[in-house]
């Protein structure tokens, strides 16, 4: 269903229909009951017109309308919900063959890097029939990243990972802007979403002047850094072996378990001793105002692609099989309840 109203924008990714029925649902619903009650209020006015001779008769109620007037707007409510809901999970998880894009937003710009490396400045290209995940963080202040044509919109925070995806559906290009106010030149911060054909996008990568891959960049900073004194192999290792490390559960000295995700290796990095591995001193040093964002990205995917290389597998797929991970998954869940309810033991006990 394609709406021809001027000042609704293009539908141009697979969500965008899907927020539209919502939209159009509410305004159909709003708009009905709006009519409903004024008609009602015009009918009763003068039905009810007070007249010489009629004498006003008191009612005390009818449960038959009174149910009928609570469990129709609950009934609709829910349908709302229920629908909103489902769209909402459904636009928060991304798709496991996603396209990874990583985007840094700043006062007042938009940066964003491809896992082959290439980067651009407000601008973003992307394929069309393939599901793309941005992964984003602020270099400063809260930003919001919205693409009014793909129905899409996800908050930039400093210091913490969010990310949106979405499925372009046709070839164009769109706006992409920043939608909190973040200082003077907020309405500056723009930029475009190229939509290419897939084949168009190919060619796009591979004209890019890109210095080697994500992780490869991300591979040379694990050295420049000194990471790599700590983090090996081999029997000098000081710390942990990051190998297949990313998606696992860890568990820390606290006796807490966590999920190895982009926010939980963002800051082992940045605040080391906030989470400690179990059975590793709290030594590594942290890398706060060593490393930007884009560079924390680029560490991020060299030490996701660790997993991969042991493995000869697709990027970001486990090192091990699924059946595992879901058991491990609903064991992390479990805990996490547990830590919940009872109250924090201390270190190292059980
Ligand atoms: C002085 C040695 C040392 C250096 C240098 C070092 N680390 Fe660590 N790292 C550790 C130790 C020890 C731990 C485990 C204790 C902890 O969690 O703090 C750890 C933990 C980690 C973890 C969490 C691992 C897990 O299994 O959950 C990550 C990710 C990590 N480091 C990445 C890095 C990166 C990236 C660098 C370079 C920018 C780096 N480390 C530099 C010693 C080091
Ligand atoms: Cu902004």
């Amino acid at each position: 269903m394609q709406f021809n109203v001027p000042f609704f924008p293009e539908q141009a990714s697979t969500a965008a229909k899907q927020v539209d029925y919502i939209y159009l649902f509410l305004v159909a619903i709003t708009a009905f009951f709006s009519l409903l009650i004024a008609a009602l209020i015009l009918y009763f006015i003068i039905k009810y017109k007070e007249t010489p001779g009629r004498k006003a008769e008191q009612i005390h109620g009818s449960m038959l309308l009174e149910i009928t007037w609570s469990v129709i707007p609950l009934g609709i409510s829910l349908i709302i919900f229920v629908w909103a809901a489902w769209l909402y999970v459904h636009m928060q998880r991304a798709p496991a063959n996603s396209l990874e894009v990583y985007g840094v937003a700043k006062q007042w710009m938009w940066k964003f890097q491809h896992s082959g490396g290439q980067r651009e400045i407000n601008a973003l290209h992307v394929p069309v029939g393939r599901p793309v995940k941005v992964t984003l963080i602020s270099q400063d202040v809260i930003h919001s990243m919205f693409v009014p044509e793909f129905r899409t919109k996800v908050d930039v925070l400093p210091n913490r990972y969010t990310s949106l995806w979405f499925e372009a559906t046709k070839p164009g290009t769109y706006h992409l802007f920043c939608s909190q106010y973040c200082g003077t030149k907020h309405s500056a911060m723009i930029g475009q979403v190229i939509a290419m054909t897939p084949e168009d996008f190919e060619n796009w990568l591979a004209s890019g002047k890109a210095e080697g891959s994500s992780a490869s960049n991300g591979e040379k900073l694990f050295q420049q850094l000194g990471c790599v004194t700590c983090h090996r192999a081999d029997s000098a290792a000081r710390g942990p072996n990051l190998m297949g490390l990313y998606g696992r559960p860890v568990k820390l000295t606290d006796g807490r378990t966590v999920l190895a995700d982009d926010n939980y290796i963002r800051e082992s990095i940045l605040v080391p001793n906030a989470k400690v591995v179990s059975g590793f001193q709290p030594i590594m040093p942290t890398f706060q105002g060593m490393i930007s964002e884009e560079d924390l990205f680029q560490v991020m995917n060299y030490i996701k692609s660790m997993g991969d290389q042991q493995q000869g597998g697709p990027l970001n797929n486990r090192s091990y099989p699924d059946q595992i991970r879901e058991n491990e998954l609903r064991h992390i869940q479990e805990q996490m309840k547990q830590q919940e309810t009872t109250p924090q033991k201390p270190a190292g006990k059980k």
